[in-house]
């Protein structure tokens, strides 16, 4: 059952993150997280289930003393490879902030000397800190549930396309040599968004990098990673399966499905996996149980701040238009980037996506890329519970290495809730919560 120790299996996760699995010499083409998700699921399914697990937790890996305990002798940071799957399936427990779990860091990782503990945490995000999903909201409890509840619902419900909500394939010729998940051509908006920041969340502010949570390099290392990744595996399927208007369309670009990843079995042999073939959860055996409080957020109606159209008086203002790249060059800001953005088409009013064109950034801290429309004078401190609030482009740090990336936004139900969707142009603005500046080369308006 044991293939490999819980230390190989950390490293091999880093790695695997970091690198998007690419191993040189054996065809291995790439991919990041996605991919991780999706083979840690078919793992679990082999595993355990084998189509004989009735779809809950094996009561064996229940007892304290058996497989939760990390059997190398490292000091119960880390967890086996049975532990960490274990986790995984442990969705009962990742559902802290979607709705059950009160918000806050669930006990069974707080007990120093458990082998869920870690001390390379947050100490001021422990309970009763209520878990922020997007960086730097403030407020009350209430008004800090009701801004978790916008970001799970902007990032997921109005994501409606494979490409916004998972992110786009890898091409053929793509260089990651230096490249995270984060700096993929094109990640996306969970991945982007609430994912990034749990992670930032979890990790220790004092400590390089926000270790562990919060760098892909030591992750893995804490295992509330592994209860994270397993409700962000819940929650794609979600979005597949269980979204208002219906099951959503999936990926159909073969570079996306036909992505290749290498494994340890449970034989310590390197397998190679076809993420087509990783996708279906039934076909693994796995299934999540529904979760009432879900509605919570795939129902939240976030209404508008503003009233009417933001962009006569933002220009009265001085504030500039700012559109395709090849226009307007090279864009920099440090804090705020408020602009005036044309519509090229406003009869298409569904899946309409804002592109953070050319995008860069050094990722020397972390960083988040806050985006509003019809809110010109929004800042680092508005509130994001209001249809005025797009989504977040969360920066992992990695020192000295350059971001370059085109994150999207699907924005038309923001438009449409604000009653401007009729209109030719749009407000548009750009907040950085961070510390270091950013440079843009333009923000275009496309459809889907
Ligand atoms: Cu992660």
């Amino acid at each position: 059952m044991e293939p490999i120790g819980s230390l190989a299996a950390t490293a091999l996760l880093c790695r695997c993150i970091l690198t998007g699995f690419s191993f040189h010499g054996i065809g291995g083409v790439c991919i990041s997280m996605r991919g991780f998700l999706l083979v840690c699921s078919g793992i679990r399914a082999s595993l355990w289930y084998s189509g004989t697990g009735g779809n809950v937790m094996p009561a064996m890996f229940l007892e304290k003393g058996s497989s939760l305990y990390d059997e190398n002798g490292i000091g119960g940071v880390c967890i086996s490879m049975r532990g960490f799957l274990l986790v995984c399936s442990g969705i009962r427990a990742s559902l802290w902030y979607s709705g059950t779990g009160g918000n806050v860091m669930p006990a069974m990782f707080l007990e120093k000397g458990s082998s869920l503990y870690d001390e390379k945490r947050n100490q001021a995000n422990l309970p009763p800190a209520i878990v922020k999903l997007v960086p730097g909201i403030n407020g009350g409890r209430s008004e800090i549930i009701k801004q978790n509840l916008n970001a799970m619902y902007q990032d997921i419900v109005t994501a409606t396309t494979a490409e916004t909500f998972m992110g786009g394939a890898y091409r053929q010729g793509t260089n990651i040599s230096s490249a995270t998940a984060v700096s993929t051509p094109l990640g996306g908006s969970m991945e982007n968004g609430i994912h990034n920041a749990v992670h930032f969340w979890t990790g220790d502010p004092t400590r390089m990098l926000y270790q562990d949570m919060g760098t892909f390099l030591t992750a893995s290392r804490d295992p509330i990673f592994y209860a994270h990744h397993g409700n962000i595996d819940r929650l794609w399927e979600k979005w597949l399966y269980d979204m208002p208007g219906g099951r959503r369309a999936f990926h159909a670009d073969s570079d996306f499905l036909d992505a290749e990843f290498y494994i340890y079995d449970e034989t310590a042999r390197l397998v190679k996996v076809i993420l087509r073939d990783a996708l279906d959860n039934n076909r693994l055996g796995v299934s999540y149980p529904d979760v009432l409080a879900d509605e919570l957020w795939t129902n939240f109606s976030p209404l508008p701040f503003t009233t009417g159209s933001a962009v006569l008086a933002a220009r009265a203002n001085g504030v500039s238009d700012v559109g395709l790249a090849l226009r307007n060059g090279a864009i920099g800001f440090s804090s705020a980037l408020c602009t005036i953005v044309k519509r090229p088409d406003i009869r298409k009013k569904q899946k309409e996506i804002l592109i953070v064109e050319g995008l860069q950034v050094i990722r020397n801290t972390f960083l988040s890329l806050i985006v509003f429309v019809n809110l010109p004078d929004a800042n680092s401190s508005s509130p994001i519970s209001s249809a005025e609030y797009v989504g977040t482009f969360n920066v992992i740090p990695a020192p000295c290495k350059l971001l370059h990336t085109n994150p999207i936004f699907e924005i038309g139900d923001n438009l449409q809730r604000l009653g401007i969707d009729n209109e030719p142009e749009i407000v548009v603005t750009l907040v950085v919560r961070g510390t270091q500046s950013i440079t843009i080369h333009g923000l275009p308006i496309g459809y889907t």
